[in-house]
Order: C-alpha cells, then structure tokens, then sequence
C-alpha cells in the first residue's frame, strides 16, 4: 500500500423528496446512537464513487448513484480526510444492516438531530439543498 495517499472517507447525502437519509452509529462508544452520513473507508485501487457505492451496498442494502461532492474536507486522525458526495437511490429500500436504525429527516430535524461531530461541518449545505428541494 502507498503509505502517503491520503485515505479517503466518503459520506453519502442521500436525498430525495426534500429529506436526507440518516444512520444511526453503533460503534464506536462515543459515537453509539448518533446519526451519521452512511459510508466509509475508500480502498485502495477504489475511486470514492465505486468505494462508496460498495459501502452503501453493505450499509444499507441499496445501489446508488454518487454524485458531486458537498460542503468541505474534514481532517480525521492518521492523515484520512473526510468527504461528502450527493447521492441518488436507483434500486432499493434503505435498511439498517451495519447502524441501529436509519431514517430520512427534512431540514428541521436535520437541525435538532443529534448528527456525529465531524458531519456538523456540512449542516448549512445539506440545509440549503434540503431547503430548495
Ligand atoms: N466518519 C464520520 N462521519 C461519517 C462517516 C461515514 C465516517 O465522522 N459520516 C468517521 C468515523 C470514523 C471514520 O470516519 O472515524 C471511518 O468511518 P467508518 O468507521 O464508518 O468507516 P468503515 O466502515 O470503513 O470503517 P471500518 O469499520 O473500520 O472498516
């Protein structure tokens, strides 16, 4: 493995019908029942649409399509970095097969929603895209 790429973690804004799909972390202890974007770790050899349309696979049981990116990089420890992408649902019913719980909030919940530290950073563009659709 190249030790100095800069390993990606990609998030997924999933919207449709003016509401953004949010999942409920189990792990680990200080994130356990916050709401997070769905995705994960980039592999190797993976663009971040093939490694987070995999994630999402696994997550949440869906095949989808990953759009631009939204709002800004968040540093995370050991020299990963943090994105969001826009995301659109082709095939499937968004299930909680690796968090507690998912569920699809409008930009008010969105607001009061106990969301993971880190996905806070993108709040007032996952807002404002709510807001237009
Ligand atoms: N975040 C985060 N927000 C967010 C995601 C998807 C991830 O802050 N929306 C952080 C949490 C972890 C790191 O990014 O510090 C890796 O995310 P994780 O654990 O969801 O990635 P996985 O599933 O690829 O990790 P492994 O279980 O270790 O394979």
């Amino acid at each position: 493995m190249d030790t100095n790429a800069v390993r990606e973690v990609a998030a997924a804004a999933i919207i449709a019908g003016g509401r953004l799909l949010l999942a409920q972390r189990v792990a680990p202890p200080e994130l356990a029942g916050m709401w997070e974007l769905p995705g994960g770790k980039i592999e190797p050899g993976e663009t971040p649409a093939q490694g987070l349309r995999r994630e999402l696979r696994e997550e949440l049981g869906v095949d989808t399509a990953v759009g631009d990116r939204i709002g800004v990089d968040v540093p995370l420890p050991k020299g990963m970095v943090l994105r969001a992408y826009l995301v659109s649902l082709r095939d499937g019913t968004p299930t909680a097969l690796e968090h507690s719980a998912v569920r699809w909030v409008d930009a008010a919940e969105l607001a009061a929603v106990d969301l993971v530290p880190n996905d806070r950073a993108w709040l007032a563009e996952l807002t404002a895209v709510l807001r237009a659709g």
